[in-house]
Parts: structure tokens; C-alpha cells; sequence
């Protein structure tokens, strides 16, 4: 059958990698220039810093926020919150690009009305990672998450509802969206360790754009 996801413009595929999880390669090509010049003015207000785990972890890959709420992790926990601890200013306001981006990505792929009121921009470097983990911060877990890949490419590790379920490995490149919920909205994800390279748009780093509606 054919693809009608391909039809739209830099979309190729759709690929399901779960219930209720989709890749939709290329979705965000067409205006990645455009993403990272969003990420440009953001990191100079919030700028990207590494978090404390609670168990006392430096995390090796560096994170900030924008939109009305931000993730954040220290030694008291993992929460959202409307404020960066580092500045102790509001976290900078979601650029039209970015929301635009995630309620389009979220209706492709079959939720309607997504409203992101968070979004965590993690940094990559090679030799970065992220442990598996389930996204359970989020107060309604009825809207789905939808995950934006620029930069260099990274293997992204998608599991199950239990946290030795074996992982799926994905190969998410520049330009790719990931947008999961239903029934595996609490399913265990990771990265592996990104791997060396050099991206034409962002250099040394992968940059993943994670928009949740956390409130
Ligand atoms: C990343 N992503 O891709 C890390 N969480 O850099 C996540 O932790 C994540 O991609 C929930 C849903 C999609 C994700
Ligand atoms: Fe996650």
C-alpha cells in the first residue's frame, strides 16, 4: 500500500515501532535550518548545562527547556518546573517553529490536538548517552511525546512496559520524529552512546527536541 505520510513534503516513510509509536523519517528536514536557529536563541538565555541525577550522577548529556514548563533533575528528584534553576528566570517562551512542528508531527501520526506546554532540548556529544528510562513526570499521560532528531545520527533504544523487556534498536537520523503514546506512552527508552561524526548543520553534537505537554 502506499504511503500517504510519503506525500507530504521531506516526509519518506512511516514506520511503526510500537503501539500507538511511529518514526516519520525525514518529517522535520524541510526545516531543521530553521529548528536550530530557534536552538541558537534559546541556549543563549537557558543554556545548556548537565543535571544531577538523585542518585548523584552527572548525566553525559547536557539539557535546557523552553515553553512554560522544564524538566529538570538534582539531588531532590526528577520534576517540571516553571522556572530555570540556573538563572532563576522563566524559561524562555516555545518559538511558533517548535510548537508548530510537534502539533503537526503528533497529527501525522494519529493524536489530533497535541499541545506541547514543555520542551527538553538535550545536547549530544559523542560518547553521550542516555540510560533507559520511562518519560513519568508528565501529569496527563493521554498526550502522546513527540521527539525530534538534528544533528548526527544516534541508535535509540525502545523497549517495553517492563525494564528487562529487550529493546527495539532505531536508527534515528537528521530530521527524524519519533511520536509515541497510547499504549506504550510508559514504554523504557534510551540512547546508546552517540558515535564520532561531523554534521553539515550542528558539527560534533546530535540535538534532540522532546515536546511533552507536562501540565
Ligand atoms: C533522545 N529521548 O532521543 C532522548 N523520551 O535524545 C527521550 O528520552 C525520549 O525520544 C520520550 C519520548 C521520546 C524520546
Ligand atoms: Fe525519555
Amino acid at each position: 500500500m502506499r504511503d500517504l505520510l510519503s506525500e507530504l513534503p521531506g516526509v519518506r516513510a512511516s514506520e511503526p515501532i510500537g503501539d500507538g509509536a511511529v518514526v516519520l523519517r525525514g518529517y522535520a528536514s524541510a526545516r531543521a535550518g530553521e529548528l536550530l536557529r530557534a536552538v541558537d536563541r534559546i541556549r543563549e538565555v537557558a543554556p545548556f548545562r548537565h543535571l544531577t541525577t538523585p542518585g548523584g550522577h552527572v548525566m553525559s548529556v547536557a539539557m535546557t527547556n523552553c515553553g512554560s514548563l522544564g524538566w529538570v533533575s538534582d539531588r531532590r528528584g526528577y520534576r517540571y518546573q516553571r522556572t530555570d534553576p540556573l538563572t532563576g528566570e522563566s524559561w524562555p517562551s516555545m518559538p511558533a517553529v517548535l510548537r508548530s512542528t510537534a502539533t503537526e508531527a503528533a497529527e501525522a501520526a494519529g493524536y489530533a490536538g497535541f499541545v506541547s506546554d514543555a520542551c527538553l532540548i538535550n545536547h549530544y556529544e559523542p560518547g553521550a548517552r542516555l540510560s533507559l528510562h520511562q518519560d513519568r513526570n508528565e501529569r496527563d499521560m493521554s498526550a502522546p511525546i513527540v521527539s525530534v532528531s538534528l544533528g548526527l545520527p544516534a541508535v535509540f533504544l525502545f523497549g517495553g512496559l517492563r525494564r528487562n523487556d529487550r529493546p527495539k534498536r532505531i536508527r534515528l537520523d537528521h530530521g527524524d520524529i519519533v511520536v509515541w503514546g497510547g499504549a506504550t506512552r510508559l514504554a523504557f527508552h534510551g540512547v546508546e552512546p552517540l558515535d564520532e561524526g561531523d554534521h553539515p548543520l550542528t558539527g560534533r553534537c546530535r540535538i534532540n527536541l522532546t515536546f511533552r505537554k507536562a501540565g
